[in-house]
């Protein structure tokens, strides 16, 4: 991918594992499914969600200003984790849930300017695997990439990818399992 930093583990060591992860996640977590408005219509989110972070975390997100829930002690597990992984440090994450084959997210790019120009994402996938797609922002000549994110794996966004790319998760025909994906994040302050 040009003008990108992406990097892919399929499967990393976890504690506890990625199995009691997706079900622990998928019963513990107040999940949410609220409206967005696009192009003045508005609809509900097609998958669920939840946001946690330190509490100066605010973030908004598709024109929704989240509030973080406190760390969990399994999320604050897995965070340390994967700032050990990725030598990164994170402040915050989105929890998503895609209950099923008909859940999705549209594609965009997590450029907000709260993540300043070149944020470092870590995404973790448990549950179903399915196709990240990226399609390069600019240039609609250039192919999209289709990364599949499976069971276990971390997805490392850095450097340019936002500014260049963006990604989202199409709803599929063939009836699939659950998804649960947790994007970790570093809101700067102010
Ligand atoms: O579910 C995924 O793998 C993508 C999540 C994502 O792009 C986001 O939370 O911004
Ligand atoms: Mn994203």
């Amino acid at each position: 991918m040009l003008d990108a930093h992406v990097e892919y583990w399929p499967q990393i060591p976890l504690q506890p594992g990625a199995d009691e992860c997706l079900a622990l996640l998928i019963e513990q977590t107040p999940w949410r499914q609220d409206p967005i408005t696009l192009f003045g219509k508005t609809h509900l989110q097609p998958r669920l969600h939840a946001w946690y972070g330190d509490s100066e975390a605010h973030y908004r997100y598709s024109g929704l200003a989240l509030e973080p829930l406190a760390w969990t002690p399994l999320l604050q597990a897995i965070r340390s984790q994967v700032e050990t992984i990725c030598e990164a440090g994170f402040n915050s994450v989105l929890l998503n849930y895609y209950r099923d084959h008909r859940d999705s997210m549209g594609m965009h790019a997590d450029d907000e300017p709260e993540l300043g120009p070149a944020p470092v994402i870590a995404s973790l996938s448990f549950g179903e695997r399915r196709p990240l797609r990226f399609k390069r922002r600019h240039d609609r000549a250039v192919d999209s990439v289709k990364l599949p994110l499976a069971h276990g794996s971390l997805l490392v966004m850095a450097g340019q990818t936002q500014q260049n790319w963006h990604h989202g998760m199409a709803k599929q025909a063939r009836p699939c399992g659950p998804r649960v994906n947790l994007t970790f994040r570093k809101i700067l302050p102010g």
